[in-house]
């Protein structure tokens, strides 16, 4: 992995006001365009190149991009929140919840570890990718999801910060023991809930 390119620039961010202090997680600023956060290079997967497989539960279970766009879609409406700071209100993806697809890969163990092409990879309790709390997402704001936003499909976890959704997302590796991703080998949080600021390994 290389440099990381922020789209971190003061003006593009502001101080939530009074009435959208309860939507904006402690030390948080808000976005209005949507920056690109990456470790190393743009990914450029195609359609067809695509695939995304389950392993670690008692089936291997593996889909296309076809095989995706025929399963049952849902419009997300969130807020997503980047550990550099910024909260971005109300975007709109469109994508798969993930407890349709880990329901194809039978008994699973606790956690899940997103692998991206690149080599990104991060980590999460499977537990906090059921429940109607992930997704993979094809859409964003009603367009196909642009190479730099991690598109043809990356990760949407929103309840946590967001290098917990992995762009250009091709496996998720399932386990009984947490294995840390990219950034928490780098003392990021497991966990990295925004409202409990986990930030780094002992928040
Ligand atoms: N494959 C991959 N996924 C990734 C990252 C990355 O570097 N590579 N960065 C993460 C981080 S730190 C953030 S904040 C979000 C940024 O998503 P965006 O670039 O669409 O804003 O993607 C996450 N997913
Ligand atoms: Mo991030």
């Amino acid at each position: 992995m290389g440099v990381v390119s922020r789209g971190f620039s003061g003006k593009h961010f502001h101080r939530p006001g009074p009435e959208l202090a309860g939507r904006v997680p402690p030390g948080q600023y808000l976005a209005s365009g949507f920056p690109v956060l990456t470790a190393g290079a743009t990914q450029h997967v195609s359609t067809g190149q695509w695939s995304f497989t389950i392993r670690g539960g008692t089936t291997e279970a593996r889909w296309t991009w076809d095989d995706l766009l025929a399963l049952p879609a849902e419009e997300i409406t969130t807020d997503i929140h980047c550990v550099t700071r910024w909260t971005k209100l109300d975007t709109h993806w469109t994508g798969v919840p993930l407890d349709t697809l880990l329901a194809a890969a039978g008994e699973v163990p606790e956690f899940a570890l997103q692998i991206s092409h690149g080599g990104y990879a991060t980590n999460l309790p499977v537990s906090e990718l059921t429940g109607g709390k992930a997704w993979l997402v094809y859409r964003y704001e009603g367009e196909p999801i642009a190479a730099e936003h991690g598109g043809p499909v990356r990760m949407l976890v929103p309840a946590h910060y967001l290098w917990k959704s992995a762009k250009w997302i091709r496996e998720l590796w399932l386990s009984a023991e947490d294995r840390p991703g990219f950034w928490e080998q780098s003392g990021y949080h497991h966990f990295g809930d925004p409202w409990r600021e986990q930030r780094y390994f002992n928040d």
